[in-house]
């Protein structure tokens, strides 16, 4: 059985043919240090939510497509895992994904958090993109916050990348968006259109699932457990004539003290997950999405290079 809707896409269309019909069309890597507001820029440059939010540094562990479909233009934005220096074998895959992302893209956007001074890893990044030879634009985000350490990092950060583009904005609230726009899709070359205009993202339905599972997890749990959480949809079952997904799956962790927060006292936690997730599901998607989630003890799934191949892509 099929999952579609305009949420899923796994062929790449062709736009109109034909030189009068090309649209302004790029690819844009979306990369910055964890926590930077790459995802939540992502969500606000394409007016929906594509890939999952929270404080925790290194939310995001894939590279997320989110599309952006204005009149004449598509501009298609990978969201990437924040680059963190780390020598586990986990971090290495996650880089990897930037890495790959910087040398498939036409544009680089690259997110530098304005309240956080810069360090060996700002450095690392910023010399990533350097050696990448794409156009960059940069952000200097959370200017909603901005503190007395704004002007010294604005100044780092410009000074890394010389006659890159420079906007200051705020992913949460829209300010200077408008603009950032305005520059990526100067930047934009003529091309096809990637994807029909109604696509906001190419992501499957069991993906979105997991996500916004793993993302109520992360937020409703603290220290090392949400690093050690990840989702598995095994089954989807369409019931009520189509009115309604039901959605099977495993929430792992790797140890049982980090089971038992995750289920709670009473079944608790994880009632409340499933509740969330739901919620957030069923106004995703044209249908009500209901949750069978278990909760189970995968001992150190970190460093199993199959699974991290399947998992970090
Ligand atoms: N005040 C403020 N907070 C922001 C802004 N953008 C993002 N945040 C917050 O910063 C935190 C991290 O945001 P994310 O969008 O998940 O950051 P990310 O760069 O994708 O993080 P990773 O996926 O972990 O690399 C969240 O708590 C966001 O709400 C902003 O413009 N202003
Ligand atoms: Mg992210």
């Amino acid at each position: 059985m099929t999952f579609g809707g305009n949420l899923r896409c796994s062929t790449i269309v062709t736009g109109k043919a034909g030189g009068e019909g090309l649209v302004k069309s790029a690819v844009v890597a979306v990369v910055g240090r964890p926590s930077a507001g790459k995802s939540t820029l992502v969500n606000a440059l394409c007016g929906e939510k594509v890939s999952i939010v929270s404080p925790v540094p290194q939310t995001t562990r894939n590279r997320v497509r989110g599309i952006l479909n204005a009149e004449d233009a598509q501009l298609v934005f990978i969201d990437t895992p924040g680059f963190h220096l780390s020598e586990k074998k986990i971090n290495t895959y996650m880089t990897g994904l930037v890495s790959s992302a910087l040398e498939e893209v036409d544009i680089i956007l690259y997110v530098v958090d304005g309240n956080r001074v810069a360090g060996e890893e700002e450095k690392a990044i910023a010399a990533a993109v350097r050696r990448a030879g794409k156009p960059v634009v940069l952000c200097l985000n959370k200017k909603d916050g901005a503190g007395e350490s704004w002007p010294g990092i604005k100044e780092a950060a410009g000074a890394s990348l010389p006659g890159a583009p420079l906007f200051e904005i705020s992913a949460l609230t829209g300010d200077g968006l408008d603009a950032l726009r305005e520059k990526l899709l100067e930047l934009s070359p003529s091309g096809e259109q990637m994807y029909p205009p109604d696509y906001y993202t190419d992501q499957t339905t069991e993906f979105r699932i997991s996500e916004i599972v793993r993302e109520k997890v992360m937020l409703g749990t603290r220290e090392e457990v949400p690093h050690a959480v990840y989702v598995r949809i095994e089954d989807l079952e369409m019931r009520d004539e189509g009115a309604t997904l039901w959605a099977r799956g495993v929430i792992c962790v790797e140890r049982e003290s980090q089971k038992g927060i995750v289920v709670g006292r009473g079944g608790d936690k994880i009632r409340g997950i499933v509740r969330e997730s739901e919620e957030e599901l069923s106004q995703i998607f044209p249908w009500v999405v209901k949750l069978d989630m278990r909760v189970k003890v995968d001992k150190e799934w970190r460093k199993r290079d199959p699974l991290l191949k399947k998992l970090i892509t």
